[in-house]
């Protein structure tokens, strides 16, 4: 996969080089390319903001600088000339071709969730826009989805001061579900929200550890038990921190004792999914 951002602080994406991503990287499994928004400006200060029309606080993104980094990207992308995307020229890919995905990370966006990394890691390439100060222009939106598919994405309900952040989660959370990024392909579907489920609680040696003591079931060797005891815990953490999970969870898998403890928790099961008793 090809992955390029655009932002004011190239600095700030370059702990995509480290760990998992970087062996990806030296692996060839990812190509990242992190642009510096202000290149692609030519007064003398190197200007990225202005001022809002309608007045307010803060600052807003120039589209022009915008307009000519994505230009890039886009070129970079799939081989279009930068000239052709500048005048207006380039209009649907041809012979069918996919847009490429340009993600601006806003706090109006669609929230990120794990399905939609599973989607965008079957991309062939990915761009992202980091915004800073009260965000881009919004006419750069419009203009980039005449040659992206453009997705505004919120990383969640709280406030960022740009983009940077949202970006960094989202490659991650992207680039470990590139084939061959992380090492055990198994680790990848047992984790949370593959199921709907929180994780189940995970121990280490030793067995006893200031006075509290790894759950009895794990050292039992009883794989049946140890596979109960784990959906048991996922469905009283995820009971207890995230109920909004359960409701209308596919329940068609439990049997007896899963029914017991979701009863114990204030669920049942009706018509094969879960809703509150
Ligand atoms: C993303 C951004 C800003 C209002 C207040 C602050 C560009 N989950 C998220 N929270 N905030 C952001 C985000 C994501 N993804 C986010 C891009 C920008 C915040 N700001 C600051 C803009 N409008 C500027």
């Amino acid at each position: 996969m090809r992955i390029d951002v655009v932002s004011i602080f190239p600095d700030y994406l370059a702990p995509l080089r480290l760990s998992l991503l970087g062996r990806a990287q030296e692996d060839g499994l990812l190509t990242l390319t992190v642009h510096d928004l202000r290149e692609f400006t030519s007064d003398r200060h190197r200007t990225v903001d202005d001022t809002p029309y309608g007045g307010g606080a803060g600052m807003v993104m120039k589209p022009e600088p915008w307009a000519l980094a994505l230009g890039r990207v886009l070129a970079a992308q799939t081989g279009v000339s930068d000239a052709s995307v500048d005048d207006g020229a380039a209009g649907a890919p041809a012979g069918g071709a996919r847009r490429p995905v340009l993600i601006v990370p806003s706090p109006a966006g669609q929230v990120f969730t794990q399905a939609m990394a599973h989607e965008l890691a079957e991309e062939p390439t990915l761009a992202f826009a980091c915004g800073r100060y009260e965000g881009i222009d919004e006419r750069v939106l419009d203009w980039a989805g005449e040659h992206f598919d453009v997705r505004p994405v919120s990383l969640g309900d709280y406030v960022l001061n740009g983009g940077e952040v949202a970006v960094m989660a989202m490659v991650e959370a992207v680039g470990r579900l590139l084939p061959g990024v992380v090492g055990n392909p198994h680790s990848l579907v047992e984790e949370s929200h593959s199921d709907g489920l929180l994780e189940y609680p995970v121990y280490t040696k030793p067995a006893s550890w200031r006075g509290h003591e790894v759950p009895e079931v794990l050292l039992s060797g009883n794989h049946g038990r140890i596979a109960q005891w784990r959906l048991e815990q996922q469905l009283r953490r995820t009971a207890a921190r995230r109920p909004e999970l359960l409701e209308g969870a596919d329940a068609s898998a439990y049997g007896k004792a899963e029914r017991a403890v979701l009863r114990e928790l204030g669920f049942e099961v009706a018509d094969g999914r879960l809703r509150r008793a």
